[in-house]
């Protein structure tokens, strides 16, 4: 992992922000993009390596051209990207389809599916040309199973999890791989992006649970990004021992 580029999407919280520090820790070089430009920093400086080793961007993955231009403007030092951990995303409301707010719809689309097949487009044709790189997606749980008033969300999920496949497929006859993570519970900022910042409902997602933490998602991130350069771990599904299912959970209240 040595001065490898790694390219990590929403690394201002959770299980970005999480990745960042065990990828810091084995010796990467890291990109770390997200929108909240003062959270980037206190991320930068709270990381324990040399600040030559990080390149911040500020960005909306949600944007084309931003993340063309980043991509193409990067320093030449940074330009040769080798693990792009797609973990941008958010969850809006938990409204029944037919009543659903068409906002926290586009922002989940144009987040979870859209960000991620930018960041994609742009990075994987120069890691098919160094025959070098590795894509990891961060899905969910929910792409797997559909739960009440997760209908869009659930939605981007399955989509991710279709087009992690789909790019496995196209990537056949190159060296590059591609891998799905994807979680349970974990308790990060989740559930207050889902609730629009209602603090006390997101808590409840996680009363009386033991909920995955997000250094739990980004250890299993890292097992799989240094695996032999022959060996694809194409699908994980990780989620808490209080988890069976999206929607049965053992609580102790
Ligand atoms: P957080 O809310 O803690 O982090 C989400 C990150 O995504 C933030 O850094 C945020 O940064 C970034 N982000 C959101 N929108 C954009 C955007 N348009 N452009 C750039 N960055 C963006 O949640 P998690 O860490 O839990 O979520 C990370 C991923 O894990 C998501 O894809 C989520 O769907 C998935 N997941 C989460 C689970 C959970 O239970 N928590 C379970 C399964 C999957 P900023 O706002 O600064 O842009
Ligand atoms: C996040 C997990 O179950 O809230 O993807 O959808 S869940």
């Amino acid at each position: 992992m040595q001065n490898q580029i790694v390219f990590i999407t929403g690394a201002s919280s959770g299980i970005g922000a999480a990745c960042a520090k065990i990828f810091a820790h084995a010796g990467a070089k890291l990109i770390l993009a997200a929108r909240r430009w003062e959270r980037l920093q206190q991320l930068a400086n709270s990381l324990d390596i040399p600040s030559e080793k990080i390149h911040l961007l500020q960005l909306d993955v949600c944007d084309r051209l931003a993340v063309e231009s980043a991509i193409a403007n990067l320093p030449s030092s940074w330009k040769n990207i080798d693990i792009l951990i797609n973990n941008a995303g958010l969850s809006r409301g938990l409204s029944k389809l037919q009543e659903g707010d068409f906002q926290d719809w586009e922002e989940m689309i144009d987040t979870n599916i859209k960000g991620l097949l930018y960041l994609t487009r742009y990075v994987v044709p120069g890691m098919v040309e160094r025959n070098h790189g590795h894509v990891i997606n961060i899905g969910s749980i929910a792409g797997h199973q559909t739960y009440p008033g997760g209908n869009v969300y659930c939605g981007t999920k399955a989509a991710v999890k279709a087009i992690s496949e789909g790019l496995k497929q196209d990537l056949l006859g190159t060296p590059v791989r591609v891998t799905s993570v994807d979680p349970g519970m974990v308790e990060t900022e989740f559930s207050q992006v889902r609730f629009h910042g209602d603090t006390e409902r997101a808590k409840k997602v996680y009363a009386g649970v033991n909920p995955l933490t997000p250094d739990d998602v980004a250890d299993v991130i890292f097992f799989c990004a240094t695996r032999a350069s022959h060996v694809n771990i194409n699908e994980v599904i990780l989620m808490p021992v209080d988890q069976a299912s999206a929607t049965l959970v053992n609580r102790q209240l």
